[in-house]
């Protein structure tokens, strides 16, 4: 069986299979270690109760759930909070090497969203251990991995996946694996907005292979700025700064000086939920008390260098290389970046499995788990439990599974799709495309968003669907060709970025990171999922469909209701 991306829900979901016998291949089209996983920072997100003791799941669940504005898979959510603490255990007995507390236990911080000191944390790096950790254990198991290996197309048997279809990046030949159940790990898709967190990777591949061979999407329209991101020098602009700056007791100041969140969230201040940060600091630029450079002002000054330096060791390292700024004697400069996609292909709560017979996803190309808003450091607590789950499903599918056909046709099909990207009369620049893309996105379909905006880049985007058939490359050969990379990636972005405009303007409220400034009013009540799915051929149709309410975990959810109404 194959994994497509080497992610942490990837990586952990290959080290299942494997551990369950399966033949596992997995594919990344970076190198092994590079993904957006290392952007999570601050930490992972488990009701360990090392440092607050009255922590436990049932917290965790709530915190999630009203994080999310109760449009989160709750089984999922359940899932997650339960299976999070044996996890972040298991990656410590793998070797991964924490901060401590003065008891040695594994050592918990304040974030956003979260009742207790909930994430652990090693300093500000993370996602960046959790991987190095994974990697270890997967090379050692036995794992086989593909690096610098785009797949463009999954195959089909029938109904079922029966593998996919890609190229070397290197040398541009093209390759075709074989495979009885086939799981998308691929990430996000920020590379559809002009300021993100994400690097070139994140172009939404897997939301698209998944959506190509028939899956649905579920809510694409949450899509999560972090409020702070570097905003300058231009080079760096959308570079993730940690919400850890805020979990060590960061302040944020506009420019005449005042601490801001006392208008927006007087509870919670900087440790609100992400969608509430980043459209306080959006407003606070807007009405002209910004930062020089279009942001705020985050302040760690205060804990003395010797802290700083010690719990956010890459912060410090960041902004002394790349802005010349010490954030031991003098705030940063920060604004909101596109960070994390909550919506993506919509997966069974148990297995991950998505409509398609073979074909299952984990963390971020897949829906569900965080409704409408992810708090901070549930990202790499999904991807460890979910990514565990979707691997031991898809191995256990693959035992049973009959034998299978790869159809000549449709490697035919994808292999001309990339080579037509060569020698077109009047080619579209992809590079030109991929900008106009991100900057309309980021105007129309960004933090707010209201119908007129919507509409137009409804629009925008049907003229952008026909100029893409024509984009190409004239230049060079298959080999090591970014341009002709992007002209794939492009069309990916922009099923995701259709999925994201279509969801937001049926979404006439305003939920958790979508914001209409034309239905400000958020109702209290359950809410619908947007399921987005691909009708007649090409049409992209997007149905409301209620939420499943499960009645074991309702107490939970209307205990949280009551006591944040308080
Ligand atoms: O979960 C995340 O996105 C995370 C921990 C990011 C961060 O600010 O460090």
């Amino acid at each position: 069986m194959i994994v497509i991306g080497a992610g942490g829900a990837g990586l952990r979901a290959a080290i299942e299979c494997s551990a369950m016998g399966s033949k596992t291949a997995l594919i990344c089209k970076s190198l092994l270690g590079k993904a957006h996983t290392v952007m999570a920072e601050g930490g992972v997100a488990a009701a360990l109760a090392n440092v607050e003791s009255e922590d436990n799941w049932r917290t965790h669940f709530q915190d999630t759930i009203f994080g999310g504005k109760y449009l989160n898979n709750w089984r999922m959510a359940e899932i997650h909070a339960k299976e999070a603490p044996d996890r972040v255990n298991e990656l410590e007995k793998w070797g991964a090497v924490f901060d401590r507390t003065a008891e040695g236990k594994i050592m918990q911080r304040a974030f956003g969203g979260h009742t207790y000191k909930r994430l652990a944390h090693v300093g500000d790096r993370t996602g960046l251990e959790l991987i190095r950790t994974l990697q270890d254990k997967g090379i050692h198991q036995g794992i086989d991995v593909y690096m610098e290996c785009t797949i463009t197309r999954l195959l089909k048997d029938g109904d079922r996946v029966c593998g996919a279809f890609g190229y070397w990046r290197e040398t541009g030949r093209f390759v075709v694996f074989k495979a009885k159940s086939v799981i998308l790990a691929t990430g996000g898709l920020g590379k559809c907005f002009k300021i993100t967190s994400n690097s070139w990777e994140g172009t939404g591949d897997g939301h698209a292979l998944g959506y190509e061979a028939g899956a649905e999407f579920v809510d694409m329209e949450f899509v999560q700025f972090h409020p702070t991101g570097m905003v300058w020098p231009p080079g760096v602009q959308g570079l993730l700064v940690t919400e850890a700056v805020r979990g060590e007791g960061g302040i944020l100041r506009n420019n005449k000086g005042e601490r801001f969140m006392e208008k927006y969230d007087p509870k919670r201040m900087e440790l609100s939920t992400r969608d509430v940060v980043a459209r306080s600091i959006y407003t606070e630029v807007k009405e002209g008390r910004g930062s020089p450079h279009g942001g705020c002002f985050l302040d760690i000054s205060h804990r003395g260098a010797e802290y700083v330096k010690k719990k956010l060791p890459s912060m410090y390292h960041k902004f002394k290389e790349l802005a010349d700024v010490d954030i031991t004697k003098e705030p940063m400069e920060v604004g909101p970046t596109c960070h994390y996609a909550m919506g993506g292909i919509k997966v069974d709560a148990e297995t991950g499995a998505s409509r398609v017979p073979g074909l299952y996803a984990a963390g971020e190309c897949s829906g569900g788990m965080h409704g409408a808003n992810r708090l901070g450091g549930n990202s790499l607590s999904d991807l460890i439990v979910f990514g565990r789950r979707v691997g031991a499903a898809a191995a256990e599918y693959a035992k049973s599974a009959p034998a299978l056909r790869i159809d000549n046709a449709q490697v035919e099909a994808a292999a001309n799709e990339m080579t037509g990207f060569f020698g077109r009369a009047n080619a579209e620049d992809p590079y030109k495309l991929h900008i106009e893309l991100q900057t309309m996105l980021h105007n129309l379909v960004g933090i707010f968003r209201e119908e007129s905006d919507l509409t137009t880049a409804v629009a925008k985007l049907e003229e952008f669907k026909k100029r893409v058939v024509n984009v190409g490359i004239n230049e060079g050969q298959r080999m090591y060709n970014p341009g002709w990379h992007l002209c794939k990636d492009l069309r990916n972005m922009l099923i995701c970025a259709e999925a994201i405009t279509r969801a937001a303007l049926l979404r006439k409220e305003s939920r958790g990171a979508h914001s209409r400034l034309d239905y400000p009013k958020y109702d209290d009540y359950w809410g619908e999922h947007n399921i987005v799915s691909r009708k007649n051929g090409d049409v992209m149709q997007v149905e409301p469909c209620p939420v499943v309410k499960t009645q074991e975990l309702l107490p939970l959810v209307e205990e949280k209701k009551a006591k944040e109404k308080k």
